[in-house]
């Protein structure tokens, strides 16, 4: 923790959109008087139907929903595009910038809205209507944005699978959706590095549930030589040249889906989060205009991939929204060098920066000369989101990458949340490097103790939020119970984060991090019961348990503890084979950095395993195991404690 104050920067409190006063002000009435809040701030985007209704909600888990702008019709591809064409027709809306540094474009407001349409043309004559579900498994290109406007457009759900993402965890998305189409690429770009894509899906396709895919369309992006099954594999280009340039948008209800995003939680397999059109596109259009002060010029950065909801919120619905010129970018830090970021900003005048913690450290490690020796002098905002920054991280990102005269917003929010909740306002919050600051308006979190009692002033614990706000996620596709058992059980009326948070003596929040199943892998969630169950599934394994462990880059790495069958030897080949397979099974991302040999798991005597324990030998605080005497077998401890692979 630090407790450096950086004050608002003078340039920004005289000219920024939300001052210091107009935050107080705003906040207030936002948690007031939500109905009037929000009902005035939802005029920023066009509705095709007004909405007569605000809020209906109730968070009480026996009626439980969720519901803004209830009756209100809108589209939102013709938000993010067709109200933009008489005024900025010709600015940019996407800046592409390819893994190749000389692989660069710029598409216009016009250009994309015609992009658009077309793809929306060819969705609807391949027989997709309004409501079905679309699969888009891209790389970081512009149809990827392309094909989420165009589901939007013709108001079919969109489900966008992270391109690193295995066949085996793509065909249960699939499945649990039950998707008409996929869209994909023949091969992803990435760092020089090759993904395949295509072969991907057609593995995906041959797993059982995935009957619903009557069509895959492919995008080509390599080039590379692959196997097209007809009738069901069609080549994008070609399809959409055919198709005419305009596409009336499908008008739809406010509450009506937009898309489906899956996150790991804290048990079983990925949820299927669920966000819909009116609520999300005025909450994500309002705070990215808010918390990154957006200017007409502004040339807007977000890292992240569509895969994330950062990519979903921040790189397309929000920027375009607010007719925003966002860069989509497909390659990676480190590639062809480290300064890859900076020369991306030099090249294209970036002005506003916003990436992971993750990447900063990772970047920081590699010392301050491959970021001087850029001039970065068009950045003047920074932003972070996905995990915790440590205040180290945040002195470097504001010294050296910012050149100390750029604000930093660390953002707080998730998947399920839809926009930040918790954020600086650059012109309106002085920040603390590692806090998230206060929360955005209508947002009314809240800190509760093991008991769940509402703690006051100054404490920590889990943190709640006690109201809606009309980004949040509706539902989980398909089961509402999980939705409701996940997220409203734990704290009764309240919304549970599955996030611990510290409130300090100036009612700033300091996330500390997930207090849940769920590991924070560079940003990435992963859940524990997913790892596990990908090694349970190796014929050697007969039982496995899976924890976070601190990691200098990676904020959280994935430590696992596995017992062999009998008569099996844990050898170091058989540990490779079983990361490699992890790897396969669920994607790279999910590559756990320790595996350690257990001949047995400390569990209670109804069987339970003992997590904390296992998180303390992982963490190496061997000193702080509590009681082991409930285990059903307390010895097993000191063989996991002797063979602990983390010991400084
Ligand atoms: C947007 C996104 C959500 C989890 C969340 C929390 C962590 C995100 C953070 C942060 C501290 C921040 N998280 N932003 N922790 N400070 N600024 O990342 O969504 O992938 O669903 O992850 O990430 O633990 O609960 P998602």
């Amino acid at each position: 923790m630090s407790n450096k104050i950086y004050p608002v920067d003078a340039d920004y409190a005289a000219t920024t959109r939300v001052t210091r006063a107009q935050y107080e002000a705003l906040y207030q009435e936002s948690v007031t008087d939500p109905e009037g809040f929000w009902a005035r701030t939802a005029q920023r985007i066009d509705w095709i139907k007004p909405f007569s209704q605000v809020k209906d909600v109730s968070f009480a888990a026996d009626d439980l929903h969720i519901r803004w702008f209830a009756d209100g019709e809108l589209n939102v591809s013709a938000n993010c595009l067709d109200r933009h064409l008489a005024t900025r027709g010709d600015k940019t809306a996407i800046v592409f910038e390819g893994d190749d540094p000389a692989d660069s474009r710029h598409i216009s407001y016009r250009q994309l809205y015609e992009d658009v349409c077309r793809a929306a043309n060819l969705l609807r004559n391949l027989g997709i209507r309004k409501g079905d579900r679309v699969a888009i498994y891209l790389p970081m290109i512009p149809e990827a944005a392309v094909a989420m406007l165009a589901c939007a457009r013709i108001g079919a759900v969109h489900s966008v699978v992270f391109g690193g993402f295995s066949p085996d965890s793509l065909a249960g998305r699939i499945a649990d959706s039950q998707c008409k189409l996929v869209i994909t690429a023949d091969e992803g770009l990435r760092g020089g590095k090759k993904v395949a894509l295509k072969a991907n899906v057609d593995e995906a396709l041959t797993r059982p549930g995935t009957t619903s895919v009557e069509t895959v369309l492919v995008v080509r992006r390599t080039g590379a030589p692959i196997a097209m099954q007809t009738p069901r594999d069609r080549w994008w280009a070609g399809l959409v040249e055919e198709q005419s340039a305009e596409c009336a948008p499908e008008p739809v209800n406010a509450e009506d889906p937009l898309f489906i995003l899956y996150t790991s939680g804290s048990t079983g397999m990925p949820k299927g989060v669920l966000h819909t059109s009116g609520g999300y596109l005025t909450y994500v259009s309002y705070t990215h205009e808010c918390v990154f002060d957006l200017r007409e010029d502004d040339v807007y950065w977000c890292t992240a991939d569509v895969g994330w909801v950062t990519g979903h919120s921040y790189v397309v619905y929000g920027p375009l929204a607010n007719g925003a010129t966002t860069v989509m970018f497909e390659g990676v830090p480190n590639w062809p060098d480290i300064s890859r970021f900076w020369r991306v900003v030099d090249k294209h005048k970036v002005t506003i920066f916003y990436t992971a913690p993750t990447a900063i450290r990772a970047l920081m490690r590699e010392g301050e000369e491959p970021v001087r020796r850029t001039s970065r002098a068009s950045i003047r905002l920074l932003g972070t989101v996905g995990e915790p920054i440590n205040p180290e991280a945040w002195e470097w990102y504001h010294r050296v990458v910012g050149d100390g005269r750029c604000p930093i917003v660390d953002t707080w929010w998730q998947t399920e949340t839809g926009g930040a909740l918790i954020t600086p306002l650059p012109g309106a919050t002085d920040t603390k490097p590692g806090s998230a600051t206060k929360p955005f308006f209508g947002v009314i979190p809240a800190i509760v103790d093991t008991n769940g009692v509402v703690q006051e002033g100054a404490c920590e614990g889990n943190l709640i939020l006690t109201d809606s706000w009309p980004g949040q996620m509706r539902t989980v596709y398909g089961d509402h119970k999980r939705f409701v058992d996940t997220y409203f059980r734990t704290y009764p009326g309240a919304y549970f984060t599955g996030d611990g948070a510290r409130r300090d003596a100036d009612g700033y929040y300091w996330i500390t991090g997930r207090v849940d199943d769920v590991i924070n892998v560079s940003g990435h969630r992963i859940g524990t019961a997913e790892v596990e169950s990908a090694l349970v599934s190796h014929p050697k394994v007969a039982e496995a348990a899976v924890v976070g462990c601190p990691h200098d880059i990676k904020g959280q790495g994935i430590y696992a503890y596995v017992t062999l069958k009998a008569g099996e030897n844990g050898s170091d080949e058989l540990r490779k084979e079983l990361v490699h397979w992890v790897r396969k099974e669920i994607g790279p991302i999910a590559s756990p950095d320790y595996l350690q040999w257990a001949p047995g798991l400390p569990k209670t005597r109804s069987g339970k395993i003992m997590r904390r324990i296992l998180r303390k030998i992982a963490e190496n605080a061997t000193d702080q195991l509590g009681d082991t005497s409930t285990l059903a077998d307390p010895g097993v401890v000191q063989n996991l404690v002797d063979q602990r692979l983390i010991r400084s």
